[in-house]
């Protein structure tokens, strides 16, 4: 099988044929139609962050395919259907987080595309009880993103315990924000976008934000505070620490700062502000399987739809340096 692979951290990817994986008990095989390339996967492939990623490594943690083998003991996928292997590839079942519905927060999960092979390829396997189900009647191409920026914004909305009617600001308006927005709306947010690219706040209005900020154009704080008096939720999801800055001291008293994005640097945090305003400061990553089913169903109904772009496997190097550029609006999806 072909399969774009990072051999050294901030190296090209090397497009080579590979085996195709063989399975477990347990597992599944699933002939890959579409991955999306999320920011995360370029943090992969510079070794960006404390916690390394495996080398070789196949990236690729929002991939979609039909399931062509299962292994002994699969009860609940068969030959045929439509799966997506996301960011939380196995959990242990057995935890604490586990037991209590919070597996995305288990110490001996494993990451699709980063602590083993991801969707990169034209095969990738997984365990069957972690591969989500993709809806009928939905294209594989427009879904994949679901599979983590979907998940992933719908989840930090959720636990920013934002009221329907209070205002919402999602910093960073790409891959993740594009559809956070979407999200918010559907969830029945008021939603500020701010992003520092006009095109992509664009986007943000064709897509439903109530209000745009280009913060090098205008200070966000300052705009958000005149106009709401502050939100009751900032979501990060840029790539700076000061968009994580700013979305902090966008939130008013009371409020939330979900914090999303993954920029390799320290997020100062004020005490005495955080303090007298009774802000929280929380992270949030991926979703559990249940919030997989839910996003998807948003997107299965029409509630949310994925800006996208396809690019075939082989030009992975140039889409990821598209994306170093921020020259991407929405997402980029890679076709076998
Ligand atoms: O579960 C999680 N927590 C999770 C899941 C998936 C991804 C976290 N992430 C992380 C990624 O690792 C990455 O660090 O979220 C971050 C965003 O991923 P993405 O949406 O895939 O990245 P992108 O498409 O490149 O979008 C980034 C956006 O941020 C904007 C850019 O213009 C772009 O639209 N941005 C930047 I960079 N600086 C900004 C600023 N100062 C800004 N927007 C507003 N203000
Ligand atoms: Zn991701």
């Amino acid at each position: 099988m072909k399969a774009a692979v990072v051999n050294q951290y901030n190296q090209k990817l090397e497009i080579k044929e590979m085996e195709v994986p063989t399975i477990e008990r347990g597992e599944v095989l699933v002939k890959i139609e579409a991955c999306g390339v999320c920011h995360t996967d370029l943090h992969a492939a510079h070794g960006d962050w404390p916690v390394k990623p495996k080398l070789p490594l196949i990236p690729g943690h929002e991939g979609v395919g039909i399931v062509t083998e299962v292994g002994e003991g699969v009860t609940n996928i068969k030959v045929g259907d439509r799966v997506g292997i996301p960011w939380l590839f196995s959990a242990c079942g057995e935890c604490e987080y586990c037991l209590t519905g919070r597996e995305t927060l288990c110490p001996d999960q494993e990451n699709g595309g980063y602590s083993v092979d991801g969707g990169y390829a034209e095969y990738c396997k997984a365990p069957a009880h972690y591969v989500a189900k993709i809806p009928d009647n939905v294209d594989p191409v427009e879904i994949a993103p679901i599979l983590c920026a979907g998940v992933t914004t719908y989840k930090a909305l959720k636990v920013s315990e934002a009221k329907p009617g209070d205002w919402v600001a999602i910093y960073g308006i790409g891959g993740l924000g594009h559809v956070a927005l979407q999200y918010a709306k559907a969830m029945g947010f008021n939603v500020i976008a701010v992003d520092i690219q006009d095109d992509k706040l664009e986007l943000a209005t064709k897509l439903g934000a109530d209000k745009t900020i280009n913060g090098l154009k205008l200070d966000p704080v300052q705009a958000i505070t005149e106009e709401v008096g502050g939100v009751q939720a900032a979501i990060s999801v840029a790539v700076t620490k000061k968009a994580f800055e700013q979305a902090y001291q966008s939130v008013k008293r009371g409020g939330t700062l979900v914090v999303v994005g993954l920029p390799h640097e320290d997020l100062p945090i004020p005490i005495f502000d955080t303090v007298l305003n009774g802000v929280t400061v929380r992270g949030s990553i991926v979703g559990t399987r249940k919030d997989m089913q839910e996003a998807l169903e948003f997107a299965a109904q029409g509630k949310v739809k994925t800006n996208i772009e396809t690019a075939p496997l082989d030009s992975i190097n140039e889409v990821f340096e598209k994306m170093e550029k921020g020259q991407i609006n929405g997402r980029i999806v890679l076709t076998m």
